[in-house]
């Protein structure tokens, strides 16, 4: 087994007996494509992150690779088409981090409307000097509208916590979903109504070819001034060269953002530039219980598919 990234030692233990584990031993530093390629010639199986990109070429070359266990819910970075054409199987990691990334999302919303991170830096660099009355106002959450854009496992999770802020809850999604209409009281809207309704404005949903820079001109030209946009999907979802101009131009309020087209994003990038952005390093589903559960899933898939049983969270193209 080849696991592309530093993962606790503890983790792997368990399946040492069986399976002979290999690793890139820098946690924060992705593997280099020769790396990959060379280490996953002779694997099994191979434990990936959304950095790499897994392709024809990688299982052409891997003539034993039986099982590609991507450490994330999202597996838009694998050609799952061209497993499936190897005998490969994929798998992924849903439902373990479903609460954890739906928090991240609305400590993101929260944070951005309230101006979470401003008010911190006003502090620390010594600018409190006295009190106004609109001094760092924001702008509130509880009974407003948020529209979610992708009602799957997160997108439920983010709505179930909108109701505790007497939220009206909007959804869009390719399919209806009674269970959430029923239980969480949401509405279905179009897409161009949830843009022109809500004020929270919540991308939850997958990167397809569909969803390609759904979020463009057009779309935030149809949002209120006052809206605030959430993105915890993919970057990819969004033209950010769009989202600059209509955050300068205040088009829309503010935007808080956990993921970007190119990640790692540089500091130099024009979002960064702007204070009606909050910007988190791609980390929805990074609490510590939850990233041991996905590595723990990861693996179990792996250890599964070697054995010739089924994997636990298969996917399909
Ligand atoms: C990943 C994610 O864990 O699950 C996803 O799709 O985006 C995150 O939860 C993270 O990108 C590391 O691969």
């Amino acid at each position: 087994i080849y696991i592309t990234r530093k993962v606790p030692e503890d983790l792997i233990k368990p399946h040492e007996d069986k399976f002979d584990v290999r690793m890139w031993e820098k946690a924060e530093e992705p593997v280099p494509r020769e790396v990959l390629m060379e280490e996953t010639r002779l694997a099994d199986g191979l434990l990936c992150m959304l950095s790499e990109k897994i392709d024809e070429e990688l299982f052409l070359a891997s003539p034993n690779l039986k099982v590609v266990s991507n450490l994330a819910v999202g597996y838009d970075n694998i050609d799952v088409e061209a497993a499936q054409e190897h005998q490969i199987v994929v798998t992924n990691t849903p439902d373990v981090l479903t609460e954890t990334t739906a928090d991240l999302g609305f400590a993101l919303l929260m944070a951005t409307a309230r101006r979470v991170v401003e008010a911190n830096d006003y502090i620390k660099n010594n600018k409190w000097k006295n009190w106004a009355p609109y001094l760092l106002a924001g702008a509130d959450i509880h009974h407003k509208t948020i529209g979610i854009v992708g009602m799957g496992r997160i997108g439920e999770a983010v709505a179930r916590r909108a109701t505790g802020f007497g939220m009206s809850i909007l959804y869009h999604n390719r399919t209806r979903k009674p269970d959430a209409e029923r239980e969480l009281g949401a509405t279905y809207t179009s897409f161009d109504e949830l843009l022109t309704e809500a004020d929270f404005i919540v991308s939850v949903v997958p990167l397809t070819d569909e969803t390609h820079k759904i979020f463009n001109e057009e779309a935030f030209a149809k949002m209120k001034d006052s809206a605030i946009f959430i993105n915890i999907s993919r970057g990819a979802t969004v033209d950010e060269a769009a989202l600059v101009q209509a955050l300068q131009t205040k088009q829309i309020q503010a935007a808080g953002l956990d993921v970007f087209e190119q990640e790692p994003i540089s500091a130099e990038h024009p979002l960064m530039k702007l204070d009606n952005v909050v910007c988190l390093p791609h980390i929805g589903s990074a609490s510590t219980e939850t990233r041991t559960e996905m590595i723990e899933l990861c693996l179990d898939n792996i250890s599964r598919v070697i054995n010739g049983e089924v994997a636990k969270t298969p996917v399909s193209s």
